[in-house]
């Protein structure tokens, strides 16, 4: 017997163990992150100088997604107006609704071409007394007693996204636009969207961790087996 080939070799095939393994773990690692998908609709929100949008919702069909929501991020495509402080937007989901922006900036001379990004892990709320820019923004609900006509449901109070974790995404998703106060209207030229994370393990065709982890050892042991059967 060699043994110095045999320690070589024996080496060798624990290295590419391990580079399996920390393939496998890496890859894991990154299935747990989750499953994103974005839906968007492109079409006008009209604002109204006070009461509901045009369209009154705005719908966004989910269909074909597998898993329950890990997360769910909004994007408010070019807003123009000349008062945001009038403009109060309910997310209404397949199950729970939110208040994702309501009352902010500070008013005149107003905005366009500003497009919002709504997430919970934001590091700030839209602002209360400075205009609103282009950023991502926690969902902000400034004040209270907001009031959404017929057919939105009543709201449930709450205004972080994460009321939609856990949930089936699959369905109708509506966004219900109000102008609360008279005179200054605007739009949201190019609608909104909708990205949605969740924790779908099938698409990628990857099995879960216990079930893998027997089998990816077990190769492993039998490659140390053959190679010691081999050089003994
Ligand atoms: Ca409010
Ligand atoms: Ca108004």
């Amino acid at each position: 017997m060699n043994i110095y080939k045999y320690k070589n070799k024996g080496a060798k095939v624990f290295r590419t163990g391990l580079f399996v393994l920390t393939f496998l773990t890496l890859m894991l690692a990154g299935n747990a992150a989750g499953v994103e998908q974005t839906f968007t609709n492109p079409n006008v929100i009209t604002i109204p100088d006070s009461g509901p949008a045009s369209p009154y919702p705005s719908n966004i069909a989910v269909a074909g997604l597998s898993g329950n929501i890990l997360k769910v991020t909004v994007k408010l495509n070019s807003l123009e107006h000349t008062f945001t402080k009038d403009i109060d937007v309910l997310l209404v989901g397949p199950n729970g609704n939110a208040i994702i922006m309501s009352d902010v900036g500070n008013g005149y001379p107003g905005v366009s071409g500003v497009t919002l990004t709504l997430d919970d892990t934001a590091a700030n709320f839209m602002p209360d007394e400075s205009l609103l820019v282009t950023g991502t923004y926690k969902p902000t609900n400034i004040g209270d007693s907001d009031v959404f006509p017929f057919p939105a449901p009543s709201p449930s109070g709450g205004s972080a996204l994460t009321v939609f974790k856990g949930i089936d995404p699959n369905g109708v998703w509506s966004l219900y636009v109000v102008d609360d106060i008279a005179f200054d209207g605007g739009a949201f030229i190019n609608g909104w969207e909708l990205t949605i994370t969740t924790d779908d393990t099938q698409t990628q065709g990857i099995p879960e961790f216990p079930t893998m982890a027997l089998p990816v050892i077990s190769v492993i042991a039998l490659m140390f087996f053959v190679v010691r059967r081999k050089h003994n």
